[in-house]
């Protein structure tokens, strides 16, 4: 394919395509090799100077995984897996992004991604079922299947603070740090916001920064890294049973290949229950506490004697009674992202680190040399936003995307977002999602979410062109009921107990709708799988004798 179709091809070539894959992460690059080898014709655009998505954005100092690189890597290509060593437990950023652009390389992805270039609009034709995509470089695509693989994490969440126009300091939001690394040595800085992100990158500033002010409006619970280099033995030992490790990531709960708690907190005694938190602290990771028993994020109880442990813990590693209050979270555990950190409550004990406790004092805004709170002007010489995303939807909704009958997608979600699966929008023919509103992804090893995504996209595609479908969108009603369902799963756990970007409710204005589905990836999988078995049930097909009928239809034949 690949071949131009208009007539004016010297000033914006009109390329045609089977699939355009929108962003060039792990999401969209897996598509490319998953749907090339397929033989279809593919192109992937990416907005970024290079392949690697979140990985390529997130270059702060402290960025790093907190899946176990053996995990939170592609599971597609057993001598890819086998050749590939990771150093550390949690890889950092630039080893990460190593590994995105040696995929490019070793699967030469490269040659079907154009980078540099930013997807503005996409829109439906009807009549002739395909979407026309249109870029900021003027170049423009006609496909028969549009992938957004734009990323859960994109749209950036700065906040409009009054007075930040005046502010004559730097500013920077860890989403878009600088290629070239940046000094803090001998500066006032301040780091607003206290999620995953400000938590790696805090502990990193406080050595080098004079002052560091940490502004914190929700105290996180944080576990243990326990961050250390990988043994030639282990990851041998690793590498003898990868295949294996991968199925059982596949069908877990969190993508992840472990054995799942089968008892309740109530059934131990509180020894007991010390002895299990100690050890899972000790051991480190985000499932350090929670994944101890098998009801701590459904009952309460459990989830408290969890969340009472960690507590304890910030209690005994800050030294200041005070800060150490002001730093232990009031939300059940896991109800949003725990953090992984390393050494982040220590910091507090440092003489250059004072933490402001903004539910005390908000921001009122800035002036040219300071940041205002309701009590307090922080003389400063650099901001750091750790700030956020608006999350899950905020990078499709900047595209304007217009299905059937030209109908927005800004216009269909300004209620809330609605998927069916997580992967397919009524109203939206032959549009996918990878790791879309409705899916589990950003509750798993992500990675493992994204090959699940695309593997069923792409056989879905080649179900199509098998049995001469031309076209596949939901149903309103499969709609409907999944993004019901999701919320049923969600208010059955406590994972929706507390506002957070999960919902939505980090960005003001935003509709708040609890997006994740919290059942788990080996759930969703075979919800999917099932979905696929059964004739893809819950999409309307279509082929070219519906679309003849349905057109003659339309002219009154
Ligand atoms: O963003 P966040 P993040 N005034 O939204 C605060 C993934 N990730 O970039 O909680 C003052 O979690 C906000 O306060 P509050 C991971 O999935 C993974 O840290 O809204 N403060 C919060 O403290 C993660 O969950 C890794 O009250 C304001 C912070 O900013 C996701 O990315 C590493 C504010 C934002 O926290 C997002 O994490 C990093 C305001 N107006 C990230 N607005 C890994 O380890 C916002 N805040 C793989």
């Amino acid at each position: 394919m690949n071949t131009p179709t208009t007539s004016t091809p010297t000033i914006s070539p009109t390329e045609s395509y089977d699939v355009i894959v929108v962003g060039a992460g792990f999401g969209g690059l897996y598509a490319l090799y998953r749907l090339r080898r397929l033989g279809l014709s593919v192109r992937v655009i990416e907005a970024g100077p290079s392949v690697g998505g979140t990985w390529y954005w997130n270059r702060y100092p402290g960025a790093r995984c907190d899946v176990e690189s053996i995990d939170y890597s592609y599971s597609f290509d057993e001598d890819l897996q086998q050749e590939w060593t990771w150093s550390e437990r949690y890889a950092s950023q630039p080893e990460i992004l190593r590994y995105i652009e040696h995929v490019a390389d070793r699967f030469d992805l490269r040659r079907d991604v154009t980078l540099g270039t930013r997807v503005t609009a996409a829109r439906y034709d009807d009549a002739s079922s395909r979407w026309h995509v249109s870029t900021d470089t003027g170049r423009s695509y006609v496909t028969r299947y549009c992938v957004m693989a734009v990323g859960n994490l994109t749209a950036l969440n700065t906040p409009s603070f009054p007075g930040l126009n005046d502010f004559q300091g730097s500013t920077f939001h860890t989403a878009r740090w600088p290629e070239e690394p940046v000094d803090f040595t001998g500066m006032r800085v301040g780091v607003i916001g206290t999620g995953s992100t400000g938590i790696q990158v805090i502990p990193q500033i406080a050595e080098q920064a004079a002052e560091l002010f940490v502004f914190q409006r929700t105290a996180n619970f944080s576990m243990p890294a326990r961050n250390r280099p990988l043994t030639p033995d282990e990851l041998e030992a690793v590498k003898a049973t990868y295949r294996e490790r991968r199925e059982k990531a596949r069908w877990s709960f969190a993508g992840i290949p472990v054995d799942p708690a089968t008892s309740s907190a109530h059934a131990a005694s509180e020894e007991e229950r010390r002895a299990a938190y100690d050890a899972g602290w000790q051991a480190g990771g985000a499932h350090a506490l929670i994944s101890q028993f098998a009801d701590g994020l459904i009952d309460r109880v459990t989830n408290e004697f969890a969340a009472d442990y960690a507590r304890d813990r910030i209690r005994e590693i800050v030294e200041d009674p005070e800060v150490a209050e002001t730093l232990c979270p009031d939300h059940p555990l896991g109800s949003k992202r725990i953090c992984v950190d390393t050494h982040y409550y220590e910091v507090f004990n440092r003489p250059n680190v004072t933490l402001v406790d903004l539910r005390e004092a908000p921001i009122d805004g800035f002036d040219a040399h300071h940041l205002r709170t309701a009590t307090m002007a922080y003389e400063l010489d650099a901001v750091v936003f750790a700030t956020g995303f608006d999350a899950i939807t905020g990078a499709l909704l900047a595209i304007d995307i217009r299905g059937r009958d030209g109908i927005a997608l800004r216009e269909a979600w300004s209620g809330g977002p609605g998927t069916y699966l997580g992967v397919g929008i009524s109203g939206f023919p032959n549009l996918f999602v990878v790791t879309g509103p409705f899916s589990p992804a950003v509750q798993v090893n992500v990675i493992m979410a994204i090959e699940q995504h695309v593997d069923w996209v792409a056989d879905c595609i080649a179900h199509l062109d098998e049995h001469g479908f031309i076209a596949i969108e939901p149903t309103p009603e499969a709609q409907h009921a999944w993004v019901r369902h999701v919320g049923d799963v969600a208010a059955g756990t406590l994972r929706s107990a507390t506002d957070s970007w999960w919902s939505g409710a980090n960005v003001p204005g935003k509709p708040r709708v609890f997006m994740p589905y919290a059942g788990g990836l080996g759930a969703f999988r075979q919800i999917c799988d099932d979905v696929a078995a059964r004739g893809y049930d819950g999409f309307a097909l279509s082929n070219q004798e519906a679309r003849g009928d349905e057109q003659r239809e339309a002219v009154g034949a």
